[in-house]
């Protein structure tokens, strides 16, 4: 990685992120989602004023509705004055705006402050992946000032359930009657919740999904005083249900106020890490193999001439130029 050495260009475009320019908001999003030159000093000077929204992560199986409850969400918050961000990570139906993009037209009049700020990300094609991509685009909504930050992801791969499983609040969204029970389950998201949303509840099965949800909460032995996922049904395209689920988002919010601190070291220590394995793979990539070299070292292995053991200890010593037996 280059020194993240700020230009004035980028220092212009963090300021503007700071005062909230839809316009800079969107330029510094493509910036470190394509991690173009400038990405890391961008973030780097936007850091510090992250950490005043509360990130929301809504996953689900494709097609639940998450769209649509995301948007009456922040229709609902923004009745109240606050902004929000959101961040759809490869929705195969985009945000209709609806009556947001009407909101957001009436808002922009307001010397352009923007209430509402849809992004789109595609899941491939991120240096760094997925995950990076996401979180550094969360941190410009954080320090353009939304109060809150909302990213949905289809909860299908293990990349789309870590991003919302480190988010402040974890939410799942199921629909009745399309077996999604249990494919949710494999996906392992049903344990990341913490509310469950039975959308589409105007469809039958409501009751018996809410009951498979309930018997599953039952198994799991919560510590005492632990948080309880509620259960909360919703019809999106009404609006049915989603003042009770805001109120759910904020019973968690006010639950979770003392281990806040928590749940953020968390999402930075996985950030981190990520962090530091890409650019030690960037590294060794660029500076320790030549050309090849890996290739040749796969064929050994394939053909057991050499344990993978061996060749990471081998890649390891030249990279830090010391011993590094276990
Ligand atoms: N009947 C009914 N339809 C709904 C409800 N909520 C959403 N839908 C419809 O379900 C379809 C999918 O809604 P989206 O909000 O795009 O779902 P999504 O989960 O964001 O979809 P992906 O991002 O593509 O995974 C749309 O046609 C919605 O109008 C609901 O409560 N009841
Ligand atoms: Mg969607």
């Amino acid at each position: 990685m280059a020194d993240p050495a700020i230009t004035p260009a980028v220092a212009s475009l963090a300021q503007r992120v700071r005062a909230g320019e839809a316009r800079a908001i969107a330029r510094a999003i493509s910036l470190v989602e394509d991690d173009e030159p400038g990405a890391a000093a961008l973030v780097g000077a936007l850091f510090r004023a992250t950490g005043g929204a509360y990130l929301v992560g809504v996953t689900g199986p494709p097609g639940a509705g998450k769209s649509t409850l995301v948007d009456r969400l922040s229709l609902q918050l923004r009745a109240r004055d606050e902004t929000v961000g959101i961040i759809a990570v490869d929705p195969t139906s985009p945000y209709s705006g609806g009556a947001i993009l009407g909101d957001r037209v009436r808002m922009q009049a307001q010397a352009g402050d923007d209430g509402v700020f849809i992004r789109s990300m595609a899941t491939r094609g991120h240096l760094g992946g997925l995950s990076r991509a996401t979180h550094e685009a969360a941190y410009v909504l954080d320090a353009a000032g939304k109060h809150w930050v909302v990213i949905e992801t289809v909860g299908v791969g293990q990349d789309e359930v870590d991003i919302v499983r480190t988010a402040d609040i974890a939410i799942v969204v199921l629909v009745p009657g399309t077996g999604d029970e249990v494919q949710a389950l494999k996906a392992g998201i049903m344990e990341i919740a913490d509310i469950f949303v039975v959308n589409k509840s105007d469809r039958e099965g409501a009751d018996r999904l809410e009951a498979s949800i309930e018997a599953m909460l039952a198994l799991a032995d919560a510590e005492p005083g632990a948080w309880r996922p509620p259960i909360v049904r919703t019809q999106a395209t009404t609006g049915e249900g989603v003042p009770e689920l805001l109120a759910a988002v904020e019973a968690f919010r006010a639950h979770t106020a003392p281990a806040r601190h928590e749940r953020r070291r968390v999402r930075h220590a996985f950030r981190l890490r990520e962090l530091l394995a890409d650019r030690f793979m960037e590294h060794v990539d660029r500076r320790v193999l030549a050309p090849g070299e890996l290739d040749g070292l796969l064929a050994q292995i394939a053909d057991r001439g050499l344990d993978p053991y061996t060749a990471a200890n081998g890649i390891l010593e030249r990279a830090l130029g010391r011993d590094t037996t276990r």
